[in-house]
């Protein structure tokens, strides 16, 4: 059997021993969503239907994450609209709304395998916020990149559920 390639030069070290050698092109596999902060989710719902006439096809309550959320489907694309309203005063979301107002919050990437690519982008030297994955939407396993390591965006990492 031929010897397992060498990794890319422009990787550091101490990566995982069991890396494909193809990366990063295999790292995210599609646009999961783009999550956008509301203050209020019926007003956003409506707004959505009414002007850009799109449609809620999933809604939850994600309580870990301090969360009212409504995916909402663009045409026939697999990328979706995730709006995000917080329910307490101590969610991400609330805070954000506080600093920033309603708008962009962050932008969820489709993985294979979370815990895979999160160990890759902290080999990488960027700050994975959760030690393990999270809940998510729909059953997905999810973890995120730090805003300020990912040039001013809010990474989702998301694992769909099987
Ligand atoms: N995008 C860009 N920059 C951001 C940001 C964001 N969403 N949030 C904070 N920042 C910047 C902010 O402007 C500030 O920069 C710095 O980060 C610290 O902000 O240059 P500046 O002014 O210093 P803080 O102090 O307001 O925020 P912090 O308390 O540090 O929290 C930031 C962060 C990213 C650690 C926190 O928001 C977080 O833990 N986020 C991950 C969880 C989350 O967002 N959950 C809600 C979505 S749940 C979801 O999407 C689900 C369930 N799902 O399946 O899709």
């Amino acid at each position: 059997m031929d010897p397992a390639p060498d990794p890319p030069a422009d990787l550091p070290a101490d990566l995982p021993a069991d890396l494909p050698a193809d990366l990063p092109a295999d790292l995210l596999t599609g646009v999961d969503h783009v999550g956008i902060a509301v203050p209020d989710m019926d007003e956003a719902l409506a707004f959505y239907a009414d002007t850009f006439g799109l449609t809620c096809v999933h809604e939850e309550v994600n309580e870990n994450q301090g969360v009212r959320e409504a995916m909402l489907a663009v045409g026939a694309g697999s990328t979706q609209l995730q709006l995000l309203a917080p329910t307490s005063s101590s969610s991400p979301l609330a805070k954000f709304l506080e600093r920033s107002g309603p708008g962009l919050q962050q932008l969820a990437y489709r993985v294979r395998d979370v815990e895979h690519v999160a160990a890759v982008l902290r080999a990488r030297g960027l700050r994975v916020l959760y030690d393990e994955p999270r809940a998510g939407t729909a059953g997905s396993r999810i973890n995120f990149v730090h805003p300020k390591d990912a040039g001013g965006v809010l990474v989702e990492l998301v694992e769909p559920a099987r």
